[in-house]
Parts: structure tokens; C-alpha cells; sequence
């Protein structure tokens, strides 16, 4: 049986495994996924963003157990921002969410983010579809929002919420990210922190009051600003109805079917920026016509844009370059899998091969 069946039968290890593939950019996770994606679509995704430290794995964790307690099926994933810095992040969310991970059938995933814009994981969308395949019906993702657009949080989740502390002026920065932006639901988190009354009234004003507009299927909406103490459980209850009364908002306007399609295409086109700029790179950044150019561009003897078309004539052969994936599935039959970690969509170990030799 396939990891695809195995994980429909409810089976934890394969799920692991399917996502570390889809992780890795292996071709065989994605062929799998692609099995799965008849059985699942359905859940409700909910992200966390905010600052790092505002307490969004203390508040996944409790929402979580809550969540359980209402018979939903919970999975949560749990996006390390720091991979460079080892397994301290990862463990750092886990502890955060012991009581959750206790709970019967929560099943929590940590990714690393690997740069990719955002804060969050590029297979995030993938196991998100894995969890739904092992039977859950309600998906968190915590992201971290540290100073950058979260979009692509926005991009996966139905419902996002912005969780930060009540000295968010200090993240002044947040408000240029657009963390506020995306949040359906804005939480001031330890509220045992001083000013936290004035943030709430002030935030309150700003975005809860008015029925947002702006992004599309946000219309209608009205952001419920809260006031919680995760650590000690407080606020809880009032951030569960405030997410399910989102998912019904959703649901009975009929926004969520289409804020899914929508979120689905922008996701692969970013996606396909992303990875039409790093094969791009990969393939022609130490190639002597790349090389050329921007010597040009350097001496100031060719202009950028000029030169980005130039370049750009090189994408034709770029995409010539890339095995079918059934080939690349074929020869990783054969080689076995690798141990290199992968960047690209169906990454292959041996596509590598031409690298840097240019035209
Ligand atoms: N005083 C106080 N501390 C809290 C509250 N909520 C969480 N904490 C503590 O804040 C610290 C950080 O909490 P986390 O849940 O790990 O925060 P996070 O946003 O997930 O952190 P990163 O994932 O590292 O960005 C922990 O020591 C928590 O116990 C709160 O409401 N008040
Ligand atoms: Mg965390």
C-alpha cells in the first residue's frame, strides 16, 4: 500500500513520512499527495501569526485542547523560524503545547521554514492536506510573523489570527507587515502586561469596529479584538468562539469556497515565482553570459532593465533543462533517495548535474 492509503487508514508514521518528503521536495511525496487531495479540502485551516515570543504556541496549545474537547480532529503544524538555529525553536513550540500533545488524537508536525518568504513552510500547504488525509477536520498553523508580510499565512489559512502583546507599538514594523492586515481576529496577548487595556480600546477603534474591507472575502466581517492570557488559560474560551463564529461567517456567505480557490491559485503563482527565481539562479549565476552582463551593469555600461531581458532569455532553456517528473521519479528509483535537502518542486538529485556550466 501506498503512504497516500496508509495515511487514509489513519496511519501516523506514513503521515511523518509524507510530509518529510514533501519537505525534501521529493517527486514520490508529491505523487502521493497527489492521491490524497480527492479526500481532503474540507478542513477548517486556522493560522497564528505574531511576533516571536507573544505567545502563539501557548495559545495554539490551549485552543487546541478546547478544540478536541468539541470533538473536532485536530492536527497542528508548527513552523520553527529559525532553522539555522538548530532544534531549540521546534522544542521551544513543543514545550508550549505538551498539554495538546497529550490530548487524544492532536497530532502536532514542526517544519523549519527554510527562507522561504513569509515565515511560512513551502510544504505547509502539503501537510496541511496530510493532516486532513489522517481525518482532521480543524488544521493551526503558527507561523511567525517577525517583522516580515505574512502573506503566505494568509494564503493557507481560512482564518488567520494575529496574536502579539500589548507593547506592539514597540513593532512598529508590524504595522508596515500587514500582520494586522490579514488577521481575522486580533488577540492582545498577556494581558498581565502592562498597557494591555489601552492596547485593546486602541485596537478596538482602529479595526474592530468597522466591517473590513479590502482583501476579497473579508466583506461583512467584523475583527473581534481580544484580550487573553494564554499561560494561564484566560481569554481561551472567548478565541474558540471567536474562530468558529469566523468559520460560520465563512461558511453561511458562501466566502469560503471561493477565498479557497483564490488562496489556492495565488499560493502556486508564488510558489512558481519562487521557483522559476531559484532554478533561474541556481542554473546561470556562475555562468560567463550571466557573469557578462552584470559586469556591465556593475561598470554601469548596461542598464538593469536591459539586462533583465537579456537574462531572462535564458528561461526558455532553463525549463528545456527540467525532467518530466516520471523521469526524475525513475532515476531516484534506481540511485535511492539522497541525502541533500531539497529547494526546488520535484528536486532531483541528479538534475544538479549541469549546474554553473551556462552556454
Ligand atoms: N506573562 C505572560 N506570559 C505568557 C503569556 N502567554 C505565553 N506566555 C509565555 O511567553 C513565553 C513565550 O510563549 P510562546 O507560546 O512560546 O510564544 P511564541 O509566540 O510561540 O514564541 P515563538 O514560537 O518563539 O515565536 C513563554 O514563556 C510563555 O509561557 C501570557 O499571557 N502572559
Ligand atoms: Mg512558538
Amino acid at each position: 500500500m501506498g503512504l497516500a492509503e496508509n495515511i487514509l487508514m489513519g496511519d501516523v508514521k506514513s503521515a511523518a513520512r509524507l510530509i518529510s518528503l514533501i519537505e525534501e521536495g521529493e517527486t514520490e511525496g508529491y505523487r502521493e499527495l497527489q492521491h490524497l487531495l480527492p479526500h481532503v479540502g474540507g478542513a477548517h485551516v486556522i493560522g497564528i501569526t505574531g511576533p516571536a515570543g507573544s505567545g502563539k504556541s501557548t495559545a495554539a496549545g490551549k485552543i487546541a485542547v478546547r478544540f478536541a474537547s468539541q470533538r473536532r480532529k485536530v492536527g497542528i503544524i508548527a513552523i520553527d523560524p529559525t532553522s539555522m538555529r538548530g532544534r531549540g525553536a521546534l522544542l521551544g513550540d513543543r514545550v508550549r503545547m505538551k498539554e495538546a500533545e497529550k490530548a487524544d488524537g492532536i497530532f502536532i508536525r514542526s517544519m523549519a521554514h527554510r527562507g522561504y518568504p513569509g515565515g511560512v513552510a513551502r510544504a505547509a500547504t502539503g501537510a496541511t492536506h496530510v493532516l486532513e488525509g489522517l481525518g482532521k477536520d480543524l488544521v493551526i498553523i503558527e507561523s511567525v510573523g517577525a517583522g516580515q508580510t505574512d502573506t503566505t499565512l494568509f494564503l493557507l489559512a481560512d482564518t488567520v489570527i494575529t496574536l502579539i502583546t500589548p507593547d506592539y507599538g514597540d513593532e512598529i514594523q508590524l504595522m508596515k507587515a500587514g500582520l494586522f492586515e490579514i488577521g481575522d481576529i486580533i488577540v492582545i496577548n498577556k494581558s498581565d502586561r502592562p498597557g494591555a487595556e489601552d492596547a485593546w480600546q486602541e485596537l478596538s477603534h482602529r479595526f474592530g469596529r468597522t466591517a473590513r474591507q479590502g482583501h476579497q472575502g473579508h466583506q461583512g466581517w467584523v475583527v473581534p479584538v481580544l484580550l487573553t492570557r494564554a499561560d494561564t488559560d484566560t481569554g481561551m474560551d472567548a478565541l474558540v468562539d471567536a474562530v468558529n463564529a469566523h468559520w460560520k461567517f465563512l461558511k453561511e456567505s458562501g466566502l469560503w469556497k471561493k477565498q479557497k480557490q483564490e488562496k489556492a491559485r495565488s499560493f502556486t503563482e508564488l510558489l512558481l515565482k519562487e521557483e522559476l527565481w531559484k532554478r533561474f539562479l541556481e542554473r546561470r549565476r556562475t555562468s560567463s553570459h550571466f557573469r557578462q552582463i552584470m559586469a556591465l551593469v556593475e561598470d554601469g555600461r548596461k542598464d538593469p532593465y536591459t539586462a533583465v531581458d537579456e537574462l531572462l532569455q535564458d528561461v526558455q532553456d532553463i525549463m528545456d533543462t527540467v525532467p518530466p517528473a516520471e523521469k526524475k521519479s525513475r532515476q531516484k528509483q534506481t540511485t535511492g533517495r539522497g541525502k541533500g535537502k531539497g529547494t526546488g518542486i520535484g528536486k532531483d538529485k541528479g538534475e544538479g548535474k549541469g549546474r554553473g556550466k551556462g552556454k
